[in-house]
């Protein structure tokens, strides 16, 4: 038995990133790891990514949808963060060379008004604290092989984190019921998935409450001007180059960009 080396690791996961080499998943050589242990490789890899000077914009929920928990096994969502170089300005280009095998999901971003802190967090007070909700695409690119990985291992690599686009229209939640807005996710303008809100624990706002409450057992909490990722309301979809990708969101707008 083995124990787990968290910084070795995480300069594994972050080598990987920056080299656009898929690697095979950790947990192979450590059958043991647990959820903290993971945990732990990943604020090495945030680390990591801060000491090179880059800044998070803020956090993410991952595996929030029905699909995605059955598909892992799990039965709570995982968090990883967003940083200030993965993000891909409204309608423009992601280059695909910069990455390894990237997936696009669309999402519901939040931006709160005040700091939230849990435990016990609820999806209201999360709305009450909410300054406008943005539609979001995510790119996802694990730096696993085929996006082969087990929970522990996708927490470990920030949970698949590397792009995202925000779209331009701010909304306020209030005239909304975010858990009924139905969601497009287009590709050549051809839609390639579609779903609701509730597809995110039932209500994007649920979400960003256990966001709070997950991230009250290491003493963070969430921060105003923070821009957070609900998780996907589609499923992922593979990206080639030449690919023009939009989302529509009722009553929140679209989000674009092409793939080059
Ligand atoms: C993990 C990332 C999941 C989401 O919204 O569910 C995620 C993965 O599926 O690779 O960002
Ligand atoms: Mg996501």
């Amino acid at each position: 038995m083995s124990t787990v080396n968290y910084q070795s690791t995480a300069e594994f996961l972050h080598r990987a990133e920056t080299e656009k080499k898929d690697v095979f998943r950790i947990t192979a050589d450590y059958p043991d790891m647990t959820i903290d242990d993971a945990y732990k490789i990943q604020e090495k890899l945030v680390a990591i990514k801060l000491g090179q000077g880059h800044r998070v914009i803020g956090p993410k929920m991952g595996l929030t949808s029905q699909a995605k928990m059955k598909q892992m096994n799990v039965e709570e969502p995982i968090y990883g963060y967003i940083f200030d170089y993965m993000v891909v300005p409204e309608g423009g280009a992601l280059s695909m060379q910069e990455l390894i095998h990237p997936k696009v999901e669309a999402e519901i971003a939040f931006v709160l008004g005040k700091d939230i802190e849990g435990p016990g967090m609820t999806g209201a007070q999360v709305l009450a604290a909410t300054e406008y909700v943005v539609p979001a695409l995510e790119i996802i690119d694990s730096r696993y092989e085929n996006f082969k990985f087990t929970l522990p291992d996708v927490i470990a690599d920030n949970a698949s984190s590397s792009r995202v686009v925000i779209g331009n229209r701010v909304t306020d939640p209030a005239g909304l019921e975010l858990d009924l807005v139905g969601v497009t996710l287009s590709i050549n303008g051809e839609i390639k998935d579609f779903g609701a809100g509730a597809a995110v624990v039932g209500h994007p706002a649920n979400s960003i409450a256990m966001l709070a409450n997950m991230l009250a057992r290491k003493g963070e909490k969430l921060k105003a001007g923070d821009v957070i990722l609900s998780g996907a309301v589609t499923g992922a979809v593979m990206l080639s180059v030449g690919d023009t990708v939009s989302a529509k969101l009722d009553g929140l707008g679209e989000v674009s960009f092409k793939v080059i």
